[in-house]
């Protein structure tokens, strides 16, 4: 099954949006298979960001993240990792459609709440990269015949 990363970025947490968040993956139906609360290191926010180096937008998207907590994630299903992207929506929520968590709950770019693994590759990256082996339990709901035919 697949597996993505999701963080809760400081702006989610501090809005009180965790159980929020946490609900709608849970009500669609994937499984959480990994789930802490942090303080991000500069280190960790630069590596986890790494592709966006070069952008002006960097280094406060850096300062944004080690700010305050994060929650992080792993949810496990199938195609989790797509399905995660359109349950959050467009980064800028003011594009993001209404019933999509940036949708419904962000105004700029730069507090956009949440982020989600964009692809099968970054998602096993970021899953390495935020998280041990023996942190993410595997398990199966045991309603899972009622979640896939
Ligand atoms: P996403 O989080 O939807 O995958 P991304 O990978 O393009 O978006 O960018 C990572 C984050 O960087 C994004 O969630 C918010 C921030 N960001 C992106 N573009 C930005 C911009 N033009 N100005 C400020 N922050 C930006
Ligand atoms: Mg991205």
């Amino acid at each position: 099954m697949e597996k993505t990363f999701i963080m809760i970025k400081p702006d989610g947490v501090q809005r009180g949006l965790v159980g929020e968040i946490i609900g709608r993956f849970e009500r669609k139906g994937f499984t959480l298979v990994a789930l802490k609360q942090l303080a991000v290191s500069r280190e960790l926010a630069e590596k986890h960001y790494d592709v966006h180096r070069d952008k002006p937008f960097f280094g406060g998207l850096v300062e944004f993240i080690i700010s305050s907590p994060v929650v992080a994630m792993v949810w496990q299903g199938e195609g989790a990792i797509a399905s995660a992207r359109k349950l959050i929506g467009a980064t800028n929520p003011l594009s993001a459609e209404p019933g999509t968590i940036r949708g419904d709950y962000g105004i700029t770019i730069g507090r956009n709440i949440i982020h989600g693994s964009d692809a099968p590759e970054t998602a096993q990256s970021e899953i390495a990269l935020w998280f041990g082996e023996g942190e993410v339990s595997e398990w199966e709901p045991t309603l899972k015949e009622w979640l896939y035919e």
